[in-house]
């Protein structure tokens, strides 16, 4: 049963891609089982199978130990690695050939924490794979994209699985902007001259350099971009996701 959570900065649009992947797949006749990691999550965009609030709920504590909303979710997110076999015996249960699990809104509370990477490990044996989301709104700015993408190689210093890059939202940009962005996924002469271009001062230096230090560590961010409102790139994303997991066998047995 392989496994892939869904990763991003806070709006990166994690839960609604969870729900268009998970609606995808289920028409395909792929058996998905959908898991709810946010504590804190006061509507969700699908029915979760799987649903961290049945034991650890962020508006529960916040009254429960008079805490504030930051307060609260940061306790939460450590609460949830002791929840994990709880969490493992409902993924097992609801018997599904693949996994998405949606993780919390500030990706900070998952991934820059112990609770998350802890729980990437513990949770199944079975291939995992993440998800990192880049937003195409905010990383049609140079600087954001390279921003974006240090933020993307951190996350795969903390948990070191098959990482995946999409570029979400697709549908709020002109498809002219979207091709752009993922050419600088796949080209450095193309960002580089967007940072040439685009950025002065402290901001040009700054991007270049990280570009060249992210460079050095032999990371591919190469983007596929998806819409989870018109569901382009679904189809790329299920392809790609059959290689990295399951060596181009599907999901299902
Ligand atoms: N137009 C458009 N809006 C999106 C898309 N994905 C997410 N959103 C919107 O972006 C906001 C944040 O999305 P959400 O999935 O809650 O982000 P999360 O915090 O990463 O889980 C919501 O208002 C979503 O409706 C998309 O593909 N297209
Ligand atoms: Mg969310």
């Amino acid at each position: 049963m392989p496994v892939v959570f869904v990763i991003g900065t806070a709006g990166s649009g994690k839960s609604l891609f969870t729900s268009a992947l998970s609606d995808w797949l289920k028409m395909s006749k792929q058996d998905v089982a959908v898991v709810n990691l946010d504590p804190g999550v006061l509507k969700l965009p699908y029915s979760p199978d799987v649903d961290v609030r049945n034991y650890v709920d962020a508006t529960d504590i916040m009254e429960k130990y008079g805490l504030g909303p930051n307060g609260a979710a940061i306790m939460a997110a450590d609460l949830i690695a002791d929840e994990c076999e709880n969490i493992t015996r409902d993924i097992e249960e609801a018997h599904a050939d693949f996994v998405i699990v949606d993780t919390p809104g500030q990706m900070e509370l998952f991934a820059f924490r112990a609770s998350g990477p802890y729980i990437v490990n513990e949770l199944t044996k079975e291939p995992k794979a993440l998800i990192y989301l880049f937003d195409a709104v905010f990383s049609i700015n140079p600087f954001n994209y390279v921003s974006n993408m240090f933020l993307s190689a951190a996350v795969y210093n903390r948990f070191f699985q098959p990482q995946l890059h999409l570029l979400s939202k697709t549908d709020l940009l002109p498809k002219k902007d979207v091709s752009k962005i993922v050419e600088w996924s796949g080209n450095p002469h193309a960002l580089e001259n967007a940072i040439e271009e685009k950025l002065e001062d402290t901001k040009r230096i700054f991007s270049y350099n990280m570009m060249q230090a992210i460079g050095k560590l032999g990371m591919q961010f190469h983007l596929t971009p998806v819409s989870s409102k018109t569901n382009e790139g679904l189809i790329a994303v299920n392809t790609i996701l059959e290689r990295l997991l399951m060596q181009g066998e599907k999901y299902t047995t």
